[in-house]
């Protein structure tokens, strides 16, 4: 059976890019810290506590890639300090800056993702294939955080991954059970790989457990984000973040490496809006 590394948060950061290179993911064990951890847990599980399972809107594959037990919360720059704290985590935007490039790349989605008791296997896929047209064999489009809020166990939804999968070509080629493994890790714990692996939320058999994860991973910063994140958080909440993570959620314009400023105010770095509030 394959399976996937457990390391300390304490290694080198070039320990944990090796295991994602050879696996295509690797689980990075206290990750937050406990304090961190139990402040994120007082801000977001009454939003998962009052938030229903299941997409509203009719779309089958929509319905069953979402789970119709799984509860999916997005918008949270406005209701957690410690989410926006994570983001600027050194190790997490490390991952962003090795992967896609320093200041490359903006947030794709900040998901709580609340696998609920009866929830069946999601299908599995591959992060990158949202945006098929993205120069995906010149390397990564997208790499993810899953950050453990809760235990992540075989029985409660821990995330189903292909080991080595991110090498195998074609689209979506087959994956076989024994092919696969679970990220079955502590809270705290965050699950973190390439956008090229094959994975998907696990299937949730026990009785009365909520597995709740935050899935949040970085994106090319000229890729269109999973998540309108200007529609969601207040300018009054951007103006009080840290400059990484205003950039993270588009509040400052993206700038190519090659190329003029994407998405701007008034033809100048929508950081205005930020620093003017500052001046
Ligand atoms: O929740 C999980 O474990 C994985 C979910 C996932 O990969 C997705 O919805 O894109």
């Amino acid at each position: 059976m394959p399976e996937l590394s457990h390391l300390n948060r304490s290694v080198s950061e070039q320990e944990i890019w090796n295991a994602i290179d050879r696996d295509g993911g690797v689980i990075v064990d206290n990750f937050m810290s406990p304090d961190l951890l139990a402040r994120m847990r007082d801000e977001v599980m009454p939003l998962v506590a009052a938030h229903h399972s299941g997409v509203k809107g009719g779309n089958e594959f929509w319905e069953e890639f979402h789970g119709t037990e799984t509860k999916r919360i997005t918008g949270l720059a406005d209701h957690s300090k410690g989410w926006i704290e994570l983001l600027c985590d050194p190790i997490y935007k490390a991952m962003g800056d090795h992967y896609l490039g320093e200041d490359n790349y903006y947030l794709n989605t900040a998901q709580l993702i609340c696998i609920g008791p009866d929830e069946t296997p999601q299908m599995l896929h591959r992060d990158e294939l949202n945006w098929p047209e993205a120069p995906r064999e010149k390397g990564e489009v997208t790499v993810t955080a899953i950050f453990a809020l809760t235990d992540f166990t075989e029985e409660n939804g821990a995330t189903v991954i292909a080991p080595g999968s991110h090498k195998w070509p074609g689209d979506m080629p087959e994956v076989k059970p024994e092919q696969t493994c679970r990220a079955v890790m502590k809270a705290g714990a965050a699950l973190l790989y390439s956008g090229k692996v094959i994975h998907g939320g696990g299937p949730n058999s026990s009785k009365d457990q909520w597995r709740v994860g935050l899935h949040a991973g970085f994106v090319l910063g000229w890729l269109r984000a999973e998540e309108n994140h200007q529609l969601t958080t207040s300018l009054e909440t951007a103006r009080a973040m840290p400059e990484h993570a205003q950039r993270m959620l588009g509040f400052r314009s993206y700038v190519p490496p090659a190329a003029a400023r994407l998405g701007m105010v008034n033809y100048e770095d929508a950081g205005i809006l930020m620093d003017e509030a500052a001046a």
